[in-house]
């Protein structure tokens, strides 16, 4: 006997949640049959296999090893929602199959990953001032590598590989706007809220990436050469210059100020417009091989597709391009 419940969460990040659970026998686990019954499980610092799945005796989920669970099960929920009510898709695969969420991987590790192997997402503790890497960024980011995974399937080296990476920081990003509440507001920050650098900075920044000291901002021959991680700084720049345009702008308390290449000065179509552009080229238009100049063109498609080619939006995609040197 397994019926369909929903639990309270104490999050690390965002609040007290609820969450997708399911009671079998007199037992609840963190099996969300909502969303594909996407499950989370505890590692218990273990590096293989699945561990333990979360379960507790009343349903509120708080505290101690939970914690994790809690976000990590929530991130993926959010991010099943977004992906669902925004874009139309029926989970990682749009065939309405969950995945899985580990969590406590290894001892103070300092990352989390998606998996094609297992179609699953991991998480670390952090480490020393570096917190648990549960934010729904972080959640958003692994879980968009699987609809990656699951459509374009960019390689994850070279310019494809920027792109790979860029898609899952501006997927997070739009999820982390749309489940946005008074403990995590939206930002075009990764990682602002796991001090992952020790100094309170995030890990990347979306109006400028440069400003981590390593990101580029503009496209050039050699971006191909530097890690995927660096040369997402571009895309995820143009994805900033589309939605918000150019300049000093403050959003949700966060100032930005973002520069173009050719010294133009852009207005942007809002983030919901620039997340369809991306999703259309991303699921339609891109494939394993593609560069940056296929992007620009794979969103062209997107935005005639969704917009006109003579529209506003079309135009917006054209000049946010060329302000990165994609021209
Ligand atoms: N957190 C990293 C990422 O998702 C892990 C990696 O380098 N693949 O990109
Ligand atoms: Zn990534
Ligand atoms: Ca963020």
């Amino acid at each position: 006997d397994e019926a369909v419940k929903t639990g309270t969460g104490t999050s690390k990040y965002s609040g007290t949640v609820t969450l997708g659970t399911t009671k079998s026998g007199s037992t609840y686990s963190l099996t969300d049959s909502t969303r594909g019954n996407h499950k989370t499980y505890d590692l218990n610092q273990g590096t293989s296999g699945t561990g333990t799945l979360f379960t507790d005796a009343d349903d509120v989920w708080a505290g101690g090893r939970q914690t994790a669970g809690v976000d990590a099960h929530y991130g993926a929920a959010e991010t099943w929602d977004f992906y669902k009510e925004v874009l139309g898709r029926n989970g990682i695969k749009n065939d309405g199959v969950g995945s899985y969420s580990r969590t406590h991987y290894g001892n103070s590790y300092v990352n989390a990953f998606w998996q094609d192997s297992c179609f699953c997402m991991t998480y670390g503790d952090g480490s020393g001032n570096a917190n648990a890497l549960t934010s729904m960024d972080v959640a958003g980011h692994e879980m968009s590598h699987g609809v990656t995974a699951a459509t374009a399937k960019l390689n994850y080296s070279g310019e494809s590989g920027g792109l790979n990476e860029a898609t899952s920081d501006i997927m997070a990003t739009a999820v982390e706007f749309y489940s946005a509440n008074a403990s995590d507001v939206g930002d075009y920050l990764i990682g602002e809220k796991i001090n992952i650098n020790g100094d309170g900075t995030p890990l990347r920044y979306m109006d400028k990436p440069s400003k981590d000291g390593a990101s580029r901002d503009y496209w050039s021959s050699t971006l191909g050469n530097i890690d995927v991680h660096y040369s997402s700084g571009p895309a995820n720049h143009f994805f900033y210059l589309l939605s918000e345009g150019s300049g000093a702008k403050t959003i949700n308390g966060v100032s930005y100020n973002s520069p173009t290449s050719n010294g133009a000065t852009l207005t942007g179509i809002g983030r919901d417009k620039a997340t369809k552009i991306w999703y259309k080229a991303l699921t339609t238009y891109l494939t394993s091989t593609s560069k940056y100049a296929q992007a620009r063109t794979a969103t062209l498609s997107a935005a005639t597709d969704l917009y006109g080619a003579n529209s506003a939006e079309y135009k917006a995609v054209a000049a946010a391009w060329t302000g990165i040197s994609v021209n």
